[in-house]
């Protein structure tokens, strides 16, 4: 059965530039995806190579990351809103421990990617309960239309990767908590402004954040990227298409996947002093 979304729920995300929750995992399969994160995540924790390549496009090395970056029910509910032909250019997991400081300051996604064009669509799925106290995702409504301007802030308790925030007030009466529970997602246009609040529960929260775009898009700097084809076709190839990964961490994966990611970084960081 297919998971389209609704015309309402479409009109509800080209109006307010986001939609939740979005049913795609049951109770019970979200309870084994996160048994099977929380044991990679052990795993890797001591290698910083591996911690990375978990954290950052696992769809290239690590095969449960690509089950659900290419899990026909996550991707038909993102055709609804991007049309036929999808790649999954990158995916990171968001993790706030409990009763943790870590915060995610109001922002644009698109702001430091490079990419060309505006359509693109985040699918952040809950593997852990995600309530308001547990600092949920927070949209401003109807945000989407614009780019604003950032500035940088490198705030260690900041979970994004330059602390960016941006220049303008949010008004807090247009922003809207987007509570989820194990298995449900929410999308959001890639100029929606977002933030997320510390975790004050005694759970985790996890959740994986995956960008999709239309294989019409490309990177405007001269740095050739990765992605992963998840549905139609790729007439343009504009992105080096990921195979699956042959099993966690495979040798030959994890050195592709490494050089995706400092590939990644490289426009990421432009105009900072971080190095790659
Ligand atoms: O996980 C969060 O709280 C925020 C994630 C985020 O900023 C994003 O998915 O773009």
């Amino acid at each position: 059965m297919s998971n389209q979304l609704s015309d309402r729920q479409v009109q509800a995300y080209e109006r307010d530039g986001f939609v939740c929750p979005v049913d795609v995992f049951s109770a019970q399969e979200a309870a084994e995806l996160r048994r099977e994160y929380e044991k990679i995540e052990a795993q890797a924790a001591t290698d910083p190579e591996t911690k990375a390549a978990l954290r950052d496009d696992g769809f290239i090395s690590v095969p449960l990351v690509h089950r659900i970056v290419t899990d026909p029910r996550v991707v038909d509910a993102v055709e609804s809103v991007m049309g036929p032909d999808i790649l999954a250019w990158g995916c990171s997991f968001f993790v706030k421990e409990p009763r943790s400081p870590s915060y995610i300051s109001w922002h644009q996604d698109l702001h430091y990617w490079g990419l060309d064009e505006s359509e693109e669509v985040t699918a952040w799925i809950a593997l852990s309960p995600a309530p308001v106290e547990a600092g949920c995702m927070r949209f401003a409504k109807g945000s989407h239309k614009s780019k604003v301007s950032h500035r940088d802030t490198f705030d260690e308790r900041n979970l994004l990767s330059r602390g960016q925030e941006i220049e303008v007030d949010v008004d807090e009466a247009d922003a809207v908590e987007a509570a989820l529970r194990p298995g449900q997602m929410s999308l959001h246009h890639g100029l929606t402004i977002h933030a997320s609040n510390p975790n004050t529960t005694d759970d985790r929260r996890i959740g994986l954040a995956v960008r999709y775009i239309r294989t019409s898009m490309r990177q405007t700097s001269d740095v050739r990227q990765t992605a992963k084809l998840v549905r139609g076709t790729d007439a343009y190839g504009y992105f080096d298409l990921m195979p699956e990964p042959s099993g966690l961490f495979d040798p030959a994966d994890l050195a592709r996947h490494t050089a995706a990611l400092r590939a990644k970084r490289e426009v990421q960081m432009k105009g900072t002093e971080m190095k790659v």
